[in-house]
Parts: structure tokens; sequence; C-alpha cells
């Protein structure tokens, strides 16, 4: 890709950020199922490292394909002041000829992802870029969504001095196909990995994930991270998993554009008679919804035959 390319797949993109009807139904219809890319999600909570860690990882993996990566902007009116530093790391990947980064506004979307990141994936993937890394805000249980779009999620944690590894929330415990303790050069690395292992050892799954200790700063341990990225590819491709990691991004993408076409039909549409029918309670409101999707989703069928 040359520089126009890029500038256009950044026009699209806010486009897509902007709800144009018929690029997000022009995008929405590329495939998401290229197994030879590989989704791969960083999380974990503010400060651990995360955009660090990412910028270690793009120049690795560049050598080894097309890399983008997501950052999801954390634009809510609450935060921000992890965005500057964001940006300013943008600019500096922003110079590899061989990295596309784009941070992508939260607009208050409480999950940490962005609504349309999984349809950004398709145009990313339609693209021909290997790697797609996707890094949230990290603004705590939420956070467990990104899980739904990767095929493969890194929750990034830090040396903990106390006992209770639990300040790193269950949640984000579960989500995780890889562990990472960066900031490995402070005290209580060790620890933490261990207690770590300890949790990874009781996953119900065959995949248990390895933990990793990383100094992001320095780049040690980040080969080893990104050996193990590549291993959880490869057990998922081997295991027939990917699909189904497929299908729960396109469903998270499903459940994402309903939710906000419903709020935008109901603000610009629901006039004064409807709305007047509605507070009466004449309208059995579930059963009409229940019909309506199960058209739907008959709708979908139909495009198969
Ligand atoms: N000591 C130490 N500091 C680190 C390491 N990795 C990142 N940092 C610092 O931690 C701060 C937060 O890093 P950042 O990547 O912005 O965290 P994010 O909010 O998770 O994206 C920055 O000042 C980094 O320089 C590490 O391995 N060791
Ligand atoms: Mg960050």
């Amino acid at each position: 890709m040359n520089s126009t390319d890029f500038r256009n797949l950044a026009r699209t993109i806010s486009r897509l950020e902007d709800n144009h009807r018929e690029t997000v139904s022009r995008i929405i219809q590329l495939p998401l199922d290229r197994p030879q890319c590989h989704i791969i999600g960083i999380t974990g909570p503010p400060g651990a490292g995360k955009s660090t860690l990412c910028n270690q990882l793009l120049s690795q993996l560049s050598e080894k394909g097309k890399v983008a990566i997501l950052m999801v902007d954390p634009a809510s009116p609450f935060s921000g002041g992890a965005i500057l530093g964001d940006r300013i790391r943008l600019n500096h990947l922003a110079q590899h000829p061989g990295i596309y980064a784009r941070s992508l506004s939260n607009r208050g979307n409480p999950g940490g992802v962005s609504r349309w990141v999984v349809t950004i994936l398709r145009l990313l993937m339609d693209k021909g870029f290997d790697y797609l890394v996707v890094e949230t805000v990290g603004a705590g249980q939420s956070e467990v969504k990104i899980a739904s779009i990767a095929d493969t999620t890194v929750v990034v944690a830090v040396p903990q001095l106390g006992d209770d590894i639990q300040t790193a929330k269950a949640g984000m415990m579960e989500i995780a196909d890889i562990f990472v303790v960066n900031k490995a050069d402070l005290p209580g690395s060790e620890k933490t990995a261990n207690m770590l292992r300890e949790v990874a050892m009781d996953s119900s799954g065959q995949w248990k994930p390895p933990v990793c200790q990383t100094v992001a700063t320095s780049g040690e341990g980040c080969q080893q991270l990104v050996e193990e990225i590549s291993s959880h590819h490869t057990y998922l491709v081997d295991n027939n998993l990917l699909e189904q990691k497929r299908r729960n991004a396109a469903r998270f993408e499903l459940v994402e554009m309903s939710s906000w076409l419903l709020h935008r039909q109901l603000e610009e549409l629901l006039g004064e008679r409807q709305g007047q029918l509605l507070v009466s309670g004449q309208v059995d409101l579930y059963s009409r919804l229940e019909k309506a999707y199960e058209a739907f989703i008959n709708s979908l069928s139909e495009v198969s035959d």
C-alpha cells in the first residue's frame, strides 16, 4: 500500500465512524473469514503499558507481514489523559511504511470498543493486512467485549505488591488467551506471574493461557510474546476454532449495529402518534418486536439459498 491507499483507507474509516450509510453497507459485505489473518486484542488497565507493548509488537510483527493497529480512544467525557500519549505514539508509528495505525473514537460507547470496530476489521482484512491489533482503552469490566472480537485476547497486568490478584478483575482473567505481566523490571513481577499461572491452570479449555513477562520500554520478553500469539493462532486453526471466533465477532457487530439502528430509528422516526400508542399501552410491543426480528433472521437464510 502506498500513501494514497493509506489516505483512502483513512477516509473510508472516517465515513464508517460517521455512520455513512453506503459505506457501511458496502464494507459490511466484505468477508471476515480470512484464516491467515490474525485479530489480536490487547486489553488491561490504563497505564499498564499496552500502547508501549503494542509498539514493540508492531515492529516485530511487521517483519512477518502487513500490520494494522486500531486504538480505541477514551474519547468519552470522563477521561482523556491517555489520548495525547497515544497520539504521539501513533505519529511515531505512522512513519513506518508497513504499519497502518488508527485511533478510533469510543464515542461514549461504554463497551470500550467503538461501534464499527468489526466492520473496520473487515475492511482491513480485505486490504490484505495479516495482523490486526486492537488496543482497547482499558476502562474496567466492560473491556471483556474485546474477547468477542479478537481471535486472541492478550490481557496485560502489572506487578502487584499485595497478595490479591483479584484487583485485576475477575472478568479480565476469564477472557485471557495470553497473560502478560508488563513492567517486569518492577518488584513483584515473578510473584504476579506465578499467581496468573495458577489462574491459567484452572482454565477449563484445552488451551492453557501462557504467562509472559515483558518490559515494554526495552522490548525484553516481547519476542516470546509474539511467539505465544502465533502459537495461539495455530492452535485455533488446527482445532477449527477460528471460524467460531469470527462468528462471535460477526454476531457482536450485528448486535452493535442493531442497537445503534434501533436508537436512531426510535429517535428519528418515532412520531407523536406512535409515541402516544406506546404510552397508552395498547400495543403488544414484545410480540411485534419478536416478529420483526424473526422476519430479519428468516431473510438471512434466504440469502444463502
Ligand atoms: N517501568 C516500566 N514502565 C513502563 C513499561 N511499559 C510501559 N511503561 C510506562 O508506563 C506508562 C504507561 O504506558 P502506556 O503504554 O501509555 O500504557 P497504556 O495506558 O496501558 O497504554 C508510560 O509512562 C510507559 O513509559 C515497562 O515495562 N516498565
Ligand atoms: Mg494506551
